[in-house]
Parts: structure tokens; C-alpha cells; sequence
């Protein structure tokens, strides 16, 4: 597997004793594995876990919760893979881990949490997968259910993990579900689902963009209305002729249920021919945004909630942090937040949606994850005023930017929020989307948006 910075491997161990009876193995112990092990052991499961890091983060809780439950830390060998009956697998862990290709061999079952939970599930669920605009378009068709006056659970990637949400007498569930839980998952059968849109990422998990794309193609179950965004031939093409679509598009497209139209003066969300929502009533910044609220709408539809409950949803939502997130302006400057543009599809939409307000500072940069940056070449070359560099993969961005648009390198965060600053003028924005993930300089994306929001604060006037 793709080492964890935090692995610190020791000497290989013995295997317990009571290793040798037959146990669900959940590999990880992070938020997801937690969960998973507090789902099996309270439903009286023997479990064991394994984490290839000494110190995982849900350790200690585990131990302390479940002192029956046998824990092994440090790098993984063969033998604790050996008497599993099931084995249920983190997000953060590749199937393709040697041994877990050699388990798979055997025929032991790899599954993921999203599977336990498909077991367990009690009231039908919403899916939504994609590149981008996942978390936003999760909590959109949340806020919309709960209008419509339904008890919801929401949760998966974007955190709490599904399994947490059990047991709580919700009559819906609204999971955002990302490739890695996907590929560990077969029986979810939701009973609407998207795939949003499809760009590159994560590729140094996959061997190909097809072997991604497949990953994403697998939340839609046999019974399952998909909700296909028109304007995205690979997500549209996903499910094929076998389901009931409602599609929907940013033009008038013809086979759209949800679209937008002129209408006068105006543009508006209309469904079949109805007019809904005028774009002046989306609080959301960027055509990308209204895209996702067209894909929360038509998920709405497909499992019948009403369309007045989800319009006063979209007008009440005022999008999530870290997400084109405006901080302040300070000096006729408007400093914006992304930093959960972690790809180049989400940089590239977050550029051309800031972008149409007036010229872009950009401050990118981080782990690419094997990206390869190309695509944003076209929309900084029609937005971005200057490119500041910061981070490991700054060289690659370096590579494809220094031939659109004036680029900076600063050799640390404070520093490209000062050369930033210089460059940007009145009527500007400065972008913070980094295209990258974060962690060769923070813990996460959020910390790494925590901490250019400090140091826009710092810059205000007082
Ligand atoms: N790890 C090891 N050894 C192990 C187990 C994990 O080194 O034995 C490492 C992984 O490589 C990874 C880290 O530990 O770097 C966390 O992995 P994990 O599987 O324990 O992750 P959780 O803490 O359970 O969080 C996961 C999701 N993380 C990943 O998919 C990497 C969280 O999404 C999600 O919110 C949470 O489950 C609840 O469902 C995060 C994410 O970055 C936000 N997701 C990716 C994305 O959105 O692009 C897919
Ligand atoms: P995800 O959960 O898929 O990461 P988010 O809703 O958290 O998606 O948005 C992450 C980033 O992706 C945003 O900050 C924005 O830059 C970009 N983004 C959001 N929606 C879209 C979309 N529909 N198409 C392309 N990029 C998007």
C-alpha cells in the first residue's frame, strides 16, 4: 500500500491464539474501521483489527470499548490476514495490498463498511458519488428531505461514517460515498443515486481512468432511479439503458427533466416545463454550484419530495466551508476559500466559477496525487491574473501554469498569501484551490482551509 507517513513498522509478531477461531478482520482503525468493529462486536461478532500504523487513531477508544477485541498495530504480514472468515477493509486501504489480493485469492470475503451497512439498513437510501461537488450535493438532498419533513440520516466520506447513522429511526439515509468505499461494495440497491461528474483523481490508488470511472459506475443497483448529469457523456453513460433516469443539464437539453432557461431577462431552474427557481434566488457562487443543485433536485424528485420544500432548501443553503468559501474582502479584494479543491476537476470549476466575477489570484499546490494538471491550463488562461506556488508537487503545477499565466513560488503558506496580496488588484479574488491534497503540509483539508482563513483574518483591518 501506498505508505502511511505515521507507519512506524516494527519486528513481525505472533499471531494470537484465539486468532486461529475465525473472526471478522477489520483492517484500520481510523474513523471508518471504528465503526465497523462497534457494529460487529455489539451485534456479537468475534472481531479482530489490524492497522499497518502503530498508533491509529481509534486505538485507545477500541481498547477501551471492547476489551474482548484482539488489536495488532505495525506493518501488516501475512498471518494476520490467515483465519478471517470476512474481512471488512478501511477506505484508506487498497485492496489491491498484496494481502489482501492473497485473501481475495482464497475466497474470503473483502467487503467495506458501506456493505455492513447495506445489511443493516432500514429505510431506503440516496447515493450520490462523482469527482466533485459530493459533500455539497449530500447535504443539499438532506436539508431538502428534512423540509420535506423526513427524519434523515446523512453521513458516509463526508463524515460520520454511514454505520454510525444505524439504529437512529431515520426514515432516509443520504450517503456520499466515494470510489474507495465503492469498490467494497455490492448489495447497496439505493434507491436514487449519481454519479456527478468524472475527472481524474486518486490516480495513484488506480491503474487507469476506466478502472475509476468503474468504481464510481458501481453505486447504481438494479432497482435504482440514476439521476445522469446531461453535460458529462462518462457519468451519463454510467448505468446504461437498464435503469429509469432523470437527467438534467445546465442547457436546454432535450432528454433534461431539470434544467436551466431564459426566461426574460432572467435564467431560471425549471423541471419538464415549469419554471421553479430563478438563479438569482441560488446562494451558491459558480455555474459548478448550480449543477449541483440541479443533480439535488432531480435526486429529490426521483424518491418524491416536493419541489416547494426543495426550493426553500436551496434559498436557506449557504454552501459548506471549504468550498469557494468567501472569507473577506479587504481592500476591494475578495478572498475565497477551496481549499477542498483537492483535484484538477474541482480547481478547473472553482476558477471558472470565481473566475466570471473578475480576474483570479490563484494559490495552489500540494500532493497531485498523480494528476496531471493539463486541464487547467484552458480556464487560467481565460481567469487566472498570477499562480502562486506552494507545496511538493509544486514543480508539475509549475510546469503547466507557467505557460497561461504569470507564476510565483513560495517557499511556505504565510509567504504566498503576502506574494498573493501584492499581485492581486481591486476587483480581483484570491483563490485558494489548491488542485491538491494536502497532507505534506497540514493534517487535512480542513486545517489546511483553517489556516488560510487566519491568515486572511490577520490581513483585515482592525
Ligand atoms: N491507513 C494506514 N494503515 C491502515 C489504515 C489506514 O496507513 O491500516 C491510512 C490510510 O492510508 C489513510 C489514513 O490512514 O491515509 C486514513 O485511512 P482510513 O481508511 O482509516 O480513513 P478514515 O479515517 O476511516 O476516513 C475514511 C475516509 N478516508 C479515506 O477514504 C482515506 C474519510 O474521507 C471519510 O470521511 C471517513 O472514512 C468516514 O466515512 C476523507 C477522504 O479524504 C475525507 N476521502 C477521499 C476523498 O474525499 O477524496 C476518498
Ligand atoms: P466532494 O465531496 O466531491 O469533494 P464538495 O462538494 O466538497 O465535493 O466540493 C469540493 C470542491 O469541488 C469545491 O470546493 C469546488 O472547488 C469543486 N466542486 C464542487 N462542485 C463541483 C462540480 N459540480 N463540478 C466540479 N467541481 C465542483
Amino acid at each position: 500500500m501506498t505508505p502511511h507517513r505515521n507507519i512506524e513498522s516494527g519486528p513481525p509478531r505472533r499471531a494470537c491464539a484465539s486468532w486461529s477461531a475465525g473472526h471478522v478482520l477489520v483492517v484500520g482503525l481510523g474513523v471508518t474501521g471504528a465503526s465497523c468493529v462497534r457494529h460487529l462486536a455489539s451485534s456479537g461478532r468475534t472481531v479482530v483489527a489490524v492497522d499497518s500504523r502503530e498508533r491509529p487513531p481509534y486505538r485507545a477508544a477500541i481498547e477501551s470499548e471492547f476489551p474482548e477485541v484482539e488489536i495488532r498495530c505495525g506493518e501488516f504480514d501475512a498471518s494476520m490476514f490467515d483465519h478471517a472468515t470476512e474481512i471488512v477493509v478501511s477506505p484508506g486501504v487498497s485492496v489491491r495490498e498484496p494481502v489482501l489480493r492473497s485473501a481475495a485469492a482464497r475466497g474470503v470475503s473483502i467487503v467495506g463498511d458501506i456493505e455492513l451497512f447495506a445489511r443493516a439498513a432500514d429505510a431506503p437510501v440516496v447515493a450520490i458519488t462523482g469527482s466533485n461537488g459530493k459533500s455539497t450535493v449530500t447535504s443539499l438532498v438532506a436539508a431538502m428531505a428534512r423540509r420535506h419533513g423526513l427524519r434523515v440520516g446523512s453521513g458516509g466520506n463526508l463524515g460520520p461514517p454511514a454505520l454510525s447513522l444505524l439504529g437512529q429511526d431515520h426514515e432516509l439515509y443520504v450517503l456520499e460515498l466515494s470510489s474507495f468505499q465503492l469498490e467494497t461494495t455490492s448489495e447497496l440497491g439505493p434507491a436514487a443515486a449519481t454519479v456527478l461528474n468524472l475527472s481524474a483523481d486518486h490516480m495513484d490508488r488506480y491503474d487507469s481512468f476506466d478502472a475509476y470511472v468503474a468504481a464510481k459506475g458501481r453505486v447504481i443497483g438494479s432497482d435504482t432511479v440514476v439521476v445522469a448529469n446531461l453535460d458529462d457523456a462518462t457519468a451519463a453513460r454510467l448505468g446504461g439503458d437498464r435503469c429509469e433516469r432523470i437527467g438534467f443539464s445546465l442547457s436546454a437539453h432535450p432528454d433534461a427533466r431539470w434544467h436551466v432557461e431564459a426566461h426574460g431577462q432572467d435564467r431560471v431552474i425549471v423541471r419538464g416545463g415549469e419554471p421553479v427557481l430563478p438563479l438569482a434566488a441560488v446562494p451558491l457562487a459558480g455555474m459548478h454550484n448550480v449543477a449541483n443543485v440541479l443533480a439535488a433536485f432531480a435526486l429529490g424528485d426521483a424518491i418524491g419530495l416536493d419541489v416547494g420544500a426543495m426550493s426553500s432548501a436551496v434559498e436557506a443553503f449557504a454552501g459548506l466551508p471549504h468550498r469557494c468559501e468567501p472569507i473577506a474582502t479587504i481592500g476591494g479584494v475578495r478572498w475565497i476559500n477551496d481549499s477542498k479543491g483537492t483535484n484538477v476537476g474541482a480547481t478547473s470549476a472553482a476558477i471558472e466559477g470565481i473566475g466570471a466575477r473578475g480576474p483570479v489570484v490563484l494559490i495552489a499546490g500540494g500532493v497531485a496525487k498523480g494528476a496531471d494538471f493539463s486541464p487547467l491550463r484552458a480556464p487560467a488562461r481565460r481567469h487566472v491574473r498570477c499562480a502562486v506556488l506552494i507545496g511538493r508537487d509544486a514543480d508539475r503545477l509549475e510546469a503547466v501554469l507557467g505557460r497561461c499565466t504569470e507564476v510565483r513560488r513560495a517557499r511556505d503558506f504565510e509567504t504566498a498569501m503576502d506574494i498573493a496580496a501584492g499581485a492581486a488588484r481591486e476587483g480581483d479574488s484570491v483563490l485558494f484551490s489548491p488542485a491538491c491534497a494536502s497532507f505534506d503540509m497540514f493534517a487535512n483539508f480542513e486545517a489546511r482551509g483553517e489556516a488560510f482563513r487566519r491568515l486572511v483574518r490577520a490581513r483585515c483591518p482592525t
